[in-house]
């Protein structure tokens, strides 16, 4: 190993002490157990199962074993120091059919889980859709249809009546920009559609049922933190000229306005309506009232941002853009340009154009794939990755936003989606023949740094 390694003692001295350190998972990428205790398929399983659709056809179907396995994998979250944990939900292993009957045992887990972490100490944050849909709604249309939002307010009322009382914190959705334009317009995520139509059912079947998924939490338990997670990207324009900035206008409220307008403004873009609001679905009275409820936070997932030029392609569909050149040629495994300063470009734009809660960075890490040599994993780049996104993290809070905690996505290695198990992106090592697991060079630093917050009383010098 190279000793590398930038002071985690210096770094923890710009954080306030109530600020929290965590990790991040997801319940398909980690639980497998895929038909254990009643669950039943969700889209992903469905998508994972056809040809084409992820690589090397890897499935959710073990995973990390995390549902055989939690006891140990909770006492690997312990031993990292941290002070919360980030989980999602599964929703089918809840209701398996979507709607219908609950599955006790399914909630029965997610006890033993919540349980589990305030028995060691440990804050617990949960999101309720991860992406995993249960299969049986597709029939209805899946996110296209406005059912499904009832459907979702169901789930919600239901998981938060049981385990509410022991969270510290629930978000409704993460990144809605994935399962929406990425599952819906792109095909890159289940359910694989390619369809602007789709997508914009979609996206307002998303809003919808964030909305009432709020009101259905706030009616269990009040005084339960409520908020969203989402994945904005800050937009670069290609160039100066006035297309490409023009271009980036149109890109910033594609890709992040269709989500912050409605859900801080109660209003979808104006640009995004004039361009494409006549295919959008009815949206009714009441709605936009339900989906603007104010929030007690926001999460926010970075990675990379966009860089975008003019498409000058006559009829090109909005937001016309294309994409424009990395400036920096360092990516980390996965393609992703490595770029911290737009971490702080993106929370200053959005705090800029919208009345922002409290902030949580939600997910931030880096796809490196190296192994497990004579019992130790140098990961160094993702240690580098992580805590130059967390230096930023500081300026940030040194000019005054109000960036409560940062979750290091991810606690393991995982299924990660369309790229299946070949993507690591854990600060814990897993070899998926044996699920062992390795604290990683960047989990030992990152351990020593959060271990510096116990229980939020970190005294910054
Ligand atoms: O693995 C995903 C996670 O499920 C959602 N945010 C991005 C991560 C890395 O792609």
């Amino acid at each position: 190993m190279t000793d590398r390694m930038p002071d985690s003692a210096l770094l923890a001295a710009r954080f306030p002490g109530d600020f929290l350190f965590g990790v991040a998972t997801a319940a398909f990428q980690i639980e497998g157990a895929s038909k254990a205790d009643g669950r039943k398929p969700s889209i992903w399983d469905a998508f994972a199962n056809m040809p084409g659709r992820v690589f090397g056809r890897h499935n959710g179907d073990v995973a990390c074993d995390h549902y055989n396995r939690l006891d140990q994998d909770l006492d690997l979250i312990a031993s990292l120091g941290v002070q919360a944990y980030r989980f999602s939900i599964a929703w089918p292993r809840i209701y398996p059919d979507g709607t219908g009957p609950i599955n006790e045992k399914g909630l029965d887990f997610y006890d033993r889980l919540v349980d589990g972490l305030k028995a060691r100490g440990i804050k617990a944050f949960a999101t309720l859709y991860h992406w995993d849909l249960p299969l049986t709604l597709a029939g209805d249309g899946g996110w296209t249809a406005r059912s499904t939002a009832f459907a979702f307010e169901r789930y919600a009322r239901t998981a938060i009546a049981r385990l509410g009382d022991r969270l510290d914190s629930v978000a409704t959705f993460n990144e809605p920009w994935c399962s929406v334009w990425l599952s819906h317009l792109y095909g890159i995520h289940a359910p694989g559609e390619r369809s602007m139509d789709a997508a914009l059912h979609a996206l307002h079947t998303t809003m919808l049922a964030h909305g009432l998924g709020v009101a259905a939490i706030r009616e269990e338990r009040p005084q339960l933190p409520v908020g969203i997670v989402i994945n904005p990207t800050h937009i670069y324009p290609g160039s100066d000229s006035e297309a490409d900035r023009a271009a980036g206008e149109r890109a910033f409220d594609f890709h992040n306005g269709v989500f912050f307008g409605p859900i801080f403004k109660g209003a979808y873009p104006e640009s995004f309506l004039s361009a494409l609001g006549n295919r959008m679905p009815p949206i009714e009275d009441g709605d936009l009232a339900l989906i603007s409820q104010k929030l007690d936070w926001w999460g926010l997932n970075y990675y990379t941002p966009l860089r975008v030029a003019d498409d000058p392609t006559p009829g090109a569909e909005f937001p016309a853009t294309k994409p424009a050149p990395f400036v920096n040629p360092e990516t980390t495994d996965i393609g992703w340009e490595i770029y911290p300063q737009a971490l702080g470009d993106l929370i200053r734009t959005l705090n800029a154009r919208y009345a922002l809660p409290d902030c949580y960075i939600t997910e931030n890490g880096a796809a490196y794939n190296m192994g497990v040599e004579n019992g130790v994993v140098d990961d160094q780049p993702r240690l580098d990755y992580i805590a130059e996104h967390l230096s930023v993290t500081a300026d940030l809070i040194a000019e005054g936003y109000p960036m409560r905690g940062y979750f290091a996505w991810s606690l393991m290695d995982n299924f990660e989606w369309a790229e299946g198990y070949r993507m690591r992106f854990g600060i814990v090592h897993v070899d998926y023949e044996t699920q062992e697991r390795t604290i990683k060079k960047s989990g030992h630093w990152y351990k020593a740094l959060a271990s510096q917050f116990p229980k939020g009383n970190h005294q910054p010098e």
